[in-house]
């Protein structure tokens, strides 16, 4: 028998290793035992990517350290977990984060450094984990790094896509989709669980059985099944205090390969059960802003829905005798209505399956749900038409409409509600050939709905949920986003963290709204110049970048105008092109005035089935290389569009903007969160009074921001007024010159209609107010311009930004999420 030291071993009998040490010497040593013995490589063979591989390793095993720690204090005291429930994590590289967060950034680079390695180098090997598309995504991996840096035990739950969001190229000026393959290495990060695995039905039948002695109930035999398996990352917060677990589900299928049909010969029909399961979470989905419609997507959001489910009562019940305090103990959020068809799940594993009554389980249910809304595009608005569902998931669809009829019981009978107004809350919409409405069922599912910035949880009580709110008034609220300091301040800017740590001591690494103190020193010259500098550095990597991916050459003295975000005519790419072509013209026709440079910097994906962002796309790329090639325009202005947006580039990007381009057409951003990074780091914004800027104009002060533009409500008047573009067109000069240069082929000689339909619609209706805000939009820049040459005050303005962006990070928003919604985490009795 093995030989154990009793002193050594721990409650559980098991010894536990030494925690590991952080200097440089054991960190240097476990580097190459990590390359010899983890990755069988010789340090004298072996590649960069092998130092990463190893480096990660060693990084990983300190990480652990840290989540036993995290998970034996919440076994000790109990309170509250909140699960988070996402279809999407846009993560972005780890590595640095990882070892931000522990301290460990300068003892890694000197233990490399005796090697001969470059950290940053090495860093640079990292795939991105880019299992989302953009805003939600981006949200939901600043909140589990926010939960792991507040003290919030957090689990994220989602999909372990094999292939994340798309790799985009630009071929002659036009997008191209590309497969990203970020797991083609391995990926070192996660623990595969095959003991967290769970079976998930689809199709079939349900039947009513009676056993002898207990009540009558359903039982769904699904027609098929397939395996959903764990792969568990750890999320380390600052300062390594505790680490929480994003839990991914991958799709298997029961078995792996039909043997019968192999040996008949059908050596193709043998792998078709595996081939149909794993193609579940084979591919995100490239669209942000519309919905799939899918039935694979369907089949994806119940997939990770109910696994995770299954795993949190798993869990619940090894700790506590039956579900009935589920509430108390677990609360879940919903990201979007991707999840939302866990409100049916629920019910029904804890009607069919744990044998509650309905009451009871709605009331658990609606008590450990919670729901975020992030758009109110109609277009994005998930519903399923009811044969998909019903079919797909059959005991889902009876449950669904049982809820649906106690709705509409409590709304007619207690609340005096009519037809028209039963049909408004209904879950099932029967106006567009009958389908569930998953808003709806996220919204009657849960507690508390929260909209993700003050101006669109007003329009949410305004518009989508109307009625609904009518009917629980109590149940929406604001919950402003926030964007992670550790990220997008330390990590991508780590110049300014020094400057401003030197300034006011280290405490705003701990407490980010301590960032005010560098308030006053928007006065102080010598701490703007340094400021300054630190822009100008972060600019010059910048131009390096689009020097080396683009061969283009910026001149960093020029204001770095960046707009950088997903490509939706809502967004409004298309109006900033436009100024760029009206500026172009006025430089050619006034050569003797005097300009202030500008480089406009593009970056963002269009959803390949979205033609009207794809013609931007094309339409920036063709205007940018007429404009950067005519010598007229002597480097007075250059338009750059960088291919295969992702963090890892928006981290270079962020630091780097003079001007941070947030002009969406007012009441259609939600919040925005991409507004938050760039003021952060110091770019002056020019937006509209639209998401998360309005309350950015309260924080930074209306001197230090540039807002021009229809408001919210102005833009509905004009929509109902059939409002077009003809008459502001025809009596403004630039505009219409812009257009005709465009219509004209001037910038794609090759193919000159190419851009007919999207200035046509300017004409026509002008839906996104495009013409309506030009001239608003054209003079902010000039002030912008006249500004630039201004430089102390400039730079004056660029401070106040970064000291008075404390409030929008991610801590402050969980925190509040913490308190008014989940009851959990430090400080909430759980
Ligand atoms: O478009 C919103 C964006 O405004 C918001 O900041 C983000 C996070 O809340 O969500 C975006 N929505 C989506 O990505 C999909 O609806």
């Amino acid at each position: 028998p093995v030989q154990t030291n009793e002193a050594a071993l721990n409650g559980n009998g098991v010894q536990k290793p030494e925690p590991r040490l952080n200097d440089p010497d054991t960190l240097a040593r476990q580097i190459v035992e990590k390359l010899t013995y983890s990755i069988g490589k010789n340090p004298a063979s072996a590649r960069k990517y092998d130092w990463l591989r190893a480096t990660t390793l060693a990084v990983r095993d300190r990480i652990i350290d840290h989540w036993f720690e995290s998970a034996d204090r919440f076994a000790e005291e109990g309170g509250k977990r909140v699960c988070y429930l996402s279809m999407e994590f846009l993560i972005g590289r780890m590595l640095r984060d990882a070892i931000n967060n522990l301290g460990l950034t300068e003892p890694v680079r000197e233990a490399l450094a005796r090697y001969g390695v470059e950290l940053d180098m090495i860093e640079l090997l990292e795939p991105d984990a880019a299992l989302g598309n953009g805003g939600l995504g981006r949200l939901a991996a600043c909140f589990m790094e926010s939960m792991a840096s507040t003290g919030v035990p957090g689990y994220g739950y989602g999909i372990r896509y094999v292939h994340g969001f798309f790799r985009q190229e630009i071929a002659d000026g036009a997008q191209v989709e590309l497969p990203e393959n970020w797991l083609v290495h391995g990926n070192p990060w996660e623990f595969e669980r095959r003991n967290a695995s769970y079976e998930i039905g689809f199709g079939g039948k349900v039947s009513m059985i009676q056993e002898a002695g207990r009540p009558a109930r359903q039982v769904w035999r699904p027609a098929e099944r397939v395996l959903a398996v764990a792969y568990d990352t750890p999320m380390v917060g600052w300062r390594g205090r505790q680490v929480n677990t994003l839990r991914l589900w991958s799709a298997q299928a029961l078995d792996p390969i039909l043997l019968d049909a192999f040996n008949s010969g059908d050596h193709i029909g043998a792998l078709v059960e595996s081939n149909k399961a794993e193609a579940i979470t084979r591919v995100l989905y490239p669209a942000d802003s519309h919905q799939a419609g899918q039935e694979l997507r369907l089949r994806q959001e119940y997939f990770f829905s109910s696994a995770s489910l299954q795993d949190i009562i798993r869990r619940h019940l090894e700790e506590n005798d039956n579900l009935s305090n589920l509430a108390d103990k677990v609360a879940i959020q919903l990201n979007d209505t991707h999840p939302a068809v866990s409100v049916a799940e629920l019910m029904r594993l804890l009607v069919d399956v744990h044998g509650f009554g309905w009451d009871e389980a709605w009331t658990i249910t609606r008590a450990t749900f919670s729901y975020t809304n992030h758009t109110l595009l109609p277009e994005a608005l998930e519903h399923w038409p009811i044969h998909l569902f019903e079919r797909l998931l059959p005991r889902q669809m009876q449950i669904i409409y049982a809820i649906n009829a106690g709705i509409i019981r409590e709304a007619a009978q207690e609340h005096g509600y009519d037809d028209g107004q039963v049909a408004a809350i209904s879950l099932i919409d029967e106006g567009n050939g009958r389908r569930v409405r998953m808003g709806q069922l996220a919204f009657v599912g849960s507690h508390a709905v929260n909209g993700v910035s003050a101006l669109h949880t007003d329009l949410m009580k305004q518009t989508v949920f109307r009625d609904l709110h009518e009917l629980y008034p109590d149940r929406i609220q604001n919950k402003t986003n926030g964007v992670t300091p550790r990220r997008w301040l330390m990590e991508a800017n780590p110049g300014l963290t020094g400057l401003i740590t030197e300034a006011i001591g280290p405490g705003f690494l701990d407490d980010i709204e301590k960032i005010i103190e560098i308030d006053d020193l928007a006065d102080d010259a010598a701490f703007r110049e340094r400021f300054a500098a630190i822009k100008r550095q972060n600019k010059e990597r910048l131009a390096n970048v689009i020097g080396e991916r683009m061969a283009t050459s910026v001149d960093p003295s020029a204001i770095f105008d960046i707009q950088v975000k997903r490509i939706h005519e809502y967004k409004r790419q298309f109006l900033n092109i436009i100024e760029a072509i009206a500026l172009y013209d006025q430089i050619r026709s006034h050569p003797e005035r005097n300009w202030t440079p500008r480089v406009k910097i593009f970056a963002g994906k269009a959803a390949p089935s979205y033609v009207q962002a794809k013609e931007i796309i094309h339409l920036a790329n063709d205007v940018g290389r007429v404009i950067n090639a005519d010598p007229a325009v002597r480097d007075l202005l250059k338009v750059v569009f960088i291919p295969n947006y992702n963090v890892s580039l928006a981290e270079i990007i962020m630091p780097a903007a003079d001007l941070s381009e947030q002009i969406s057409t007012a009441g259609l951003e939600a919040s925005g969160t991409g507004n938050m990074k760039f003021a952060l780091n110091g770019a002056l914004t020019i937006g509209t009074l639209d998401g998360a800027n309005v309350e950015m104009l309260e924080h930074v002060g209306e001197d230090n921001i540039f807002i021009f533009g229809l408001t919210a409500s102005e833009v509905a008047q004009r929509r109902r007024e059939a409002h077009s573009g003809r008459s502001i067109i025809d009596n403004e000069p630039m505009l219409r010159e812009a257009l005709d240069a465009i219509s004209s082929g001037l910038f794609c000689p090759d193919s000159p209609s190419r851009f007919h339909s999207l200035v046509s619609n300017l004409y026509n209706n002008d839906w996104w107010m495009i013409c309506a805000d030009f001239k608003a939009y054209w003079d902010t820049q000039r002030t912008l311009d006249d500004l630039y040459t201004r430089q102390d005050e400039w730079q004056a303005k660029a401070v106040h930004n970064t000291a008075r962006m404390g409030w929008f990070s991610s801590d402050r928003s969980i925190r509040e999420y913490a308190r008014d919604i989940w009851k959990a985490g430090p400080g909430q009795a759980g």
